[in-house]
């Protein structure tokens, strides 16, 4: 049972190499939150990775919403990441042919295969995308894959939901974890449960969003990692924000490894 091993122990457990970095950072730095970086100026993604980055395993970007996008963004975000011991996480939530998402993830202005360590993936069209991200990784990677979301009225299926933890099963060398809201594969302790859909404060937004809290989805719903955004990005204080999520959601873990 996953729930009851420390992330350390699981780290030794995943057979993806990103899966035991991450592990392995967010045992050292006691933090289990990943950060929804949702803003549309560079300037903005920098300041938030640098203020929130010692409290984050992980930066979760949508690369396509910086408005003033250049390469040279890039470099500054990659050694904010290196120096606060985070991972770059884009949620391209690739969905296309393995050729085409070869090319989205390597391609394009955003390189995404050369600075992103983690990347989301959908199942929908099987196991192709995963050839796809894994003919264009240049070092390591890991994928999450989406096998539910925090979407009311979501068109995913619980047998869609099934197949995409078999396929994650399939590539443990590439597949990091699964995106979803529930406990969905006590078994497989390598693989990671990153679950969005967290606020404190709120529990939808006017678009479909669902939430949480943090104590619900770590203690009750299997989450290993928790992704915020508007929760921090939009507080008075982000950075006293963060550390307040941080601190709530590393405690609902230890109080579940009791
Ligand atoms: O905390 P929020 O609502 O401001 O942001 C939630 C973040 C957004 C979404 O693109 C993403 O989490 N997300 C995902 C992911 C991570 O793939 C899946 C999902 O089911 N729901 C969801 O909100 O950046």
């Amino acid at each position: 049972n996953r729930l009851k091993l420390s992330y350390q122990e699981r780290a030794k457990l995943t057979k993806n190499v990103v899966a035991e970095k991450l592990f392995q950072i967010m045992s050292t730095k006691q933090t289990n939150l990943c950060l929804a970086a949702d803003v549309t100026v560079a300037s903005d993604l920098l300041n938030l990775a640098e203020q929130v980055g010692p409290y984050i395993c992980a930066l979760k970007t949508h690369i396509d919403i910086i408005e003033d996008f250049s390469s040279n963004l890039l470099s500054p975000l990659k050694e904010i990441a290196h120096r606060h011991n985070f991972l770059l996480f884009e949620d391209r939530k690739f969905a296309d042919i393995g050729k085409t998402v070869e090319l989205q993830f390597s391609k394009g202005i955003h390189l995404i295969s050369s600075w992103a360590s983690l990347v989301t993936a959908h199942s929908l069209l099987g196991k192709g995308v995963l050839d796809g991200i894994k003919a264009a990784s240049l070092d390591s990677c890991g994928v999450f894959l989406l096998a539910e979301t925090s979407a009311a009225g979501s068109l995913i299926t619980e047998s869609y939901t099934k197949s995409t933890v078999k396929l994650a099963s399939d590539y443990p060398q590439l597949v990091a974890g699964i995106v979803c809201q529930n406990n969905l594969f006590l078994d497989n302790p390598g693989l990671i449960q990153l679950t969005p859909g967290v606020n404190i404060n709120k529990t939808s937004d006017n678009m479909g969003q669902q939430y949480n809290s943090p104590e619900f989805v770590v203690g009750k719903k299997g989450a290993d990692i928790a992704v915020v955004g508007r929760g921090i990005t939009e507080a008075k204080d982000p950075v006293e924000t963060a550390k307040l999520y941080r601190n709530l959601l590393w405690e609902a873990y230890t109080m579940r490894l009791k």
